[in-house]
């Protein structure tokens, strides 16, 4: 983690600030981190995001500002775009997007009239918020309708279904991508049946970016999707920000950076775009194909323990980075077993589970992931005694000794793998 000096300033000038940070640097350190859309970046990262980039102004694209001074941003945006659009095997990208929502937003904006449908996946079956759920404003824009799971057991998608909507309902993208899912989706069929309805078909990847990236899973490109949506500080292992790439239309590319900017966004923060340039780096060197097979066997391995010890998953286990598992077996809700693992040093969150019964802050359910504890160095020996200590906390979630004891040995797991400041 950050040595004492890198807060050295902070430290003399600002001790509340200070004191805050030096707090949540103890907590990452001491516990283990498997909320499935986090990760730590590397200090190289870290370096770039705290640049004195975050000075400038550079609205526009390089070559094309409304500002001067622009021929280091111009270097470093440029990076971003050409390591971006070698990972992920495209010709355009645009990663101006302050984050996954705006990236979303800009993208209905730039692609769709008032009025126009979404078919995505719904929330409770592992869809995002920004794919049309009706508490966002999106959705007194645009109509969203909805795709789900067959078999919540087998996590198997209901493509007939999703066939009979996408001709009924005429949408203009058929949008896959979740935040909640751990299986691997079907791009072929959902590339046929958006040609087959004339919708353009969009992925938003940005729970499983890195794992694309890394080459542990499929890219949807190469079945014909057009535009992916994702965010750079999941899987993929970047500073906070979000991404738009494009695989060949230069009209659907030049749409997204209009609405991008200026349609939705002011200035880009050129040491965000940095520390992104510099995570795509990172993503292209060898040793990122190690680190995504890896995530995918610790979460396997950690879904082993759970089906040895019957307790329900959605889909039945994992194939990608996460886990959704139902725990009302444990005769609790997701937001007590969520507080619960805190105690002993787990931090991961509660999230419904399909068709919940149950309200979002009590839901039945918890995720988790292994992409924070993978960087850490962790393989499967450790995700599975980590799965172990969840299910024996939440079979004793009362129980005060037994969640002492799991808390040493939690903290003992994470002082044996410190969080690195290199990634290879
Ligand atoms: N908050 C992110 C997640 O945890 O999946 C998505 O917005």
């Amino acid at each position: 983690m950050a040595t004492p000096q890198d807060l050295l300033f902070l430290a003399r000038q600002d001790d509340d600030v200070h004191n805050a940070i030096r707090g949540e640097e103890k907590r990452q350190e001491e516990g283990l981190e498997l909320i499935p859309s986090e990760n730590y970046v590397s200090k190289t990262v870290r370096e770039a995001v705290g640049s004195i980039l975050t000075n400038k102004y550079s609205e526009g694209y390089p070559g094309k500002r409304y500002y001067g001074g622009q021929e280091f941003t111009d270097e470093v945006e440029e990076l971003a775009r050409e390591r971006a659009k070698k990972l992920f095997n495209c010709k355009y990208a645009n990663v101006q997007p302050h984050a996954g929502a705006p990236a979303n937003i800009a993208t209905y904006f730039a692609l769709l009239e008032p009025g126009d449908t979404v078919l995505g996946m719904d929330l409770s079956h592992g869809g995002h918020l920004t794919h049309g759920h009706p508490v966002t404003y999106i959705t007194k824009i645009f109509n969203f309708v909805r795709y789900k799971m067959k078999d919540t057991e087998t996590g198997e998608i209901d493509y007939d279904e999703m066939r009979e909507v996408a001709k009924k309902e005429k949408p203009k993208i058929l949008l896959a991508g979740f935040s909640a899912y751990s299986r691997e989706l079907d791009y072929q069929k959902m590339a046929d049946i958006a040609r087959e309805v004339g919708a353009l078909a969009i992925m938003d990847a940005a729970h499983i970016a890195g794992l694309i990236a890394g080459g542990a899973h499929k890219n949807p490109f190469d079945y014909g999707f057009d535009v992916i949506l994702t965010t750079t500080h999941k899987t993929l292992r970047g500073p906070r920000g979000g991404m738009i790439l494009t695989r060949e239309d230069k009209e659907i590319a030049q749409k997204i950076d209009k609405s991008v900017f200026p349609g939705l966004q002011g200035g880009p923060l050129m040491h965000h775009i940095a520390g992104k340039a510099v995570a795509f780096g990172e993503a292209l060197h060898p040793s990122f194909k190690n680190y995504a097979h890896q995530i995918i066997d610790n979460a396997q391995a950690m879904a082993e323990v759970f089906d040895r010890e019957e307790v329900r998953m959605l889909g039945g286990g994992t194939s990608n980075h996460l886990i959704l598992a139902d725990i009302t077996s444990f005769g609790i809700d997701g937001h007590v077993a969520e507080t619960v693992l805190d105690e002993v040093g787990i931090t991961l969150n509660k999230n419904v589970i399909a068709d919940d019964s149950n309200p979002p802050m009590k839901p039945s359910g918890i995720r988790f992931g292994t992409p924070a504890i993978t960087t850490r160095g962790f393989t499967e020996k450790e995700c599975a005694r980590v799965a172990e200590l969840m299910v024996e906390t939440l079979r004793n979630h009362d129980d005060e000794e037994v969640k002492k004891k799991v808390h040493k040995e939690i903290r003992a797991l994470a002082a044996k793998f410190p969080i690195p400041d290199k990634h290879f």
